[in-house]
């Protein structure tokens, strides 16, 4: 997988995605991250990348000749059919809301383009003509696109084949599963006083399912009642929430 990020702040990018798995990918080869900055494109001697807005009104926003060009050059290496399957997202906080189903429909793509967008926000016409997919990681306000976009590349990529040790810790996640994790516990079996639900020590697979299971149910009532209508839950499932 290919990501290309287009933003004004390239630097951002050196350091946090340098550690751990995403790390790893790069080094393997199974992602590449190529980050373009957006300024190499503008046209005037002091780099214009924003303006004032037509209108008026508060904050600056992102001129569109320099990101429509930096877009067009980062994927001038495509053929237009490829060129046609990479969604060009642009981070915003109007966009569709990051869920792992849009991080699994991303996660089937050849590449993907981000736009990070920052200051007010962009020209219209960015996302009008440039950007396919305006993705908003959540409901708060942040002050730029780039940690979206790191965001979207570590979810994207701990999906891709052989990135994550075993397929069965992704296909198991919370959310994946329509429900929230479990809890999870490693040695000592006791801690400052805080133990280790005897459950787990036992060996009885069957009880530890069926312990984790209700777990999760329980913490997804508590913290996530919303996610129960669309979950897939067992007749077993509903006699305990009930209960
Ligand atoms: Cl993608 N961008 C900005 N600036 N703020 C956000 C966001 C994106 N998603 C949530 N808040």
């Amino acid at each position: 997988m290919r990501f290309h990020v287009l933003t004004l702040f390239p630097e951002a990018f050196a350091q946090p995605l340098q550690f751990s798995i995403v790390a790893r990918a790069v080094q393997r080869g199974q992602i590449n991250i190529d980050v373009a900055d957006i300024r190499d494109y503008t046209h005037d001697a002091h780099g214009t990348a924003d303006d004032y807005q037509f209108g008026g009104g508060h904050g600056m926003v992102m001129k569109p000749e320099p990101v429509f060009e930096a877009a067009e050059a980062t994927l001038s290496g495509y053929d237009a059919a490829e060129r046609a399957q990479i969604p060009v997202i642009l981070t915003t906080p109007q966009g569709e809301l990051l869920t792992q189903k849009l991080v699994e429909e991303l996660a089937s793509s050849p590449a993907i383009a981000i736009i990070c967008g920052h200051y007010a926000g962009v020209d219209e016409r960015i996302a009008e003509g440039l950007a396919t997919r305006p993705v908003s990681i959540g409901d708060y306000v942040l002050t730029g696109g780039e940690l979206p976009a790191m965001i979207i590349i570590d979810a994207v990529t701990r999906l891709l084949p052989g990135v994550v040790g075993s397929p069965e810790s992704v296909a198991g996640d919370s959310i994946t599963t329509g429900l929230l994790q479990h809890p999870l516990y490693t040695r000592p079996a006791e801690f400052r006083g805080m133990t280790v639900p005897e459950v787990l020590l036992s060996g009885h697979h069957a009880e530890i399912d069926r312990w984790r299971r209700r777990k999760s149910l329980e913490r997804t009532l508590e913290h996530r009642p919303d996610l129960l209508s669309t979950a897939s839950l067992t007749n077993d499932d509903r006699r305990y929430l009930a209960g």
